[in-house]
């Protein structure tokens, strides 16, 4: 038996290299927000020399006819140590009235978080690294808790790659951190690394987190998705955590590619009907996909984990 909180769109992948208007390696790891009447992606795209920027793609229906426009992409500023070997795997936050882009900047001194903000996707204002490295997989919540800003992170210290939260004044300023969820016991699919897939959503029941977790085998790495709650005023304490994985490379486009067995989340809209969202991930390191799930249903499977 198999019981799928996610469907996969049928015509997955969404969107692919070929689709690309300039020769590339690979286009994966989107985030995701509707801007107007459109669904706006925010596309890591990693051309053949291996450095990677962030390119916008829009459609009306989040599925279909995508306009693909470089003319609109985040580029790294490879005179910046921070960005030197490309920008990677944004999250978008509509918070305080912009968007704001968090991303990874892959430095020669490890990966670390920067973060931008724009209100068009058109022109972008660096604010420079707000967590230095490693650190990695950070989105802010879209709104403030007594004044301060949000933001979870995962930072690595050794074999440890745990989910953190901190709070600040401003994007700008983040302390007071926090761990916040670890990783899962031993051999469990989260067992090795887990970190923040799309920023935060604020439901009734609290705030829904998406979240990917490793598990290395001695293939390689498996990328799987998990969800877990956290309380709608108290963002550090944890309601409830998904024990099993509920979406995980199934499909030859997920379990083959320029890194097979990874699904990678970093965006999710939701659809007008108010409980349908669509989840953005990247599939083994090489295609952008969709898959969609109920927001009821996802909260009944957290009420149902211990
Ligand atoms: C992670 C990130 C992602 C990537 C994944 C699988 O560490 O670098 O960009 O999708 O590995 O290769």
């Amino acid at each position: 038996m198999t019981e799928e909180l996610f469907h996969r769109y049928d015509g997955n992948p969404v969107l692919h290299a070929s689709n690309w208007p300039v020769p590339t390696g690979a286009v994966f790891n989107p985030a995701a927000v509707r801007v107007g009447d459109e669904t706006l992606l925010l596309v890591r795209v990693e051309a053949r020399s291996g450095r990677s920027h962030l390119a916008v793609a829009t459609s009306a229906d989040g599925l279909t006819t995508w306009a693909i426009d470089e003319a609109r992409a985040l580029h790294p500023d490879i005179s910046l140590v921070a960005e030197r070997y490309g920008i990677e795997d944004a999250r978008i936050t509509e918070l305080d009235g912009e968007y704001v882009i968090t991303y990874t900047g892959y430095s020669e001194l490890g990966p670390l978080v920067c973060v931008a903000t724009t209100k068009d996707f058109r022109t972008y204002e660096r604010h420079g690294v707000v967590l230095p490295p490693e650190n990695k997989d950070a989105a802010y919540f879209p709104r403030r808790f007594d004044g301060q800003v949000a933001l979870i992170h995962r930072p690595v210290a050794g074999d440890s790659a745990h989910m953190w939260i901190g709070f600040g004044p401003d994007i700008r300023h983040i302390g007071n951190h926090a761990p916040l969820l670890h990783t899962g016991p031993g051999g469990h699919w989260d067992g090795s690394k887990i970190g923040l897939g799309p920023p935060p959503l604020e439901t009734d029941a609290g705030w829904l987190l998406c979240f990917h977790g490793v598990r290395v085998t001695a293939a390689g790495a498996i990328y799987r998705v998990g969800l877990a709650l956290l309380d709608r005023d108290d963002p550090t304490t944890v309601l409830a955590r998904s024990e099993n994985w509920v979406l995980g490379p199934r499909e030859t486009y997920e379990r083959t590619g320029d890194v097979g067995n990874v699904v990678f989340p970093c965006g999710w809209t939701i659809l007008e009907d108010g409980d349908t969202v669509r989840l953005y991930y990247g599939a083994a390191d090489t295609y952008v996909c969709a898959a969609d799930a109920s927001l009821k249903e996802l909260l009944a499977h957290l009420a149902e984990q211990a």
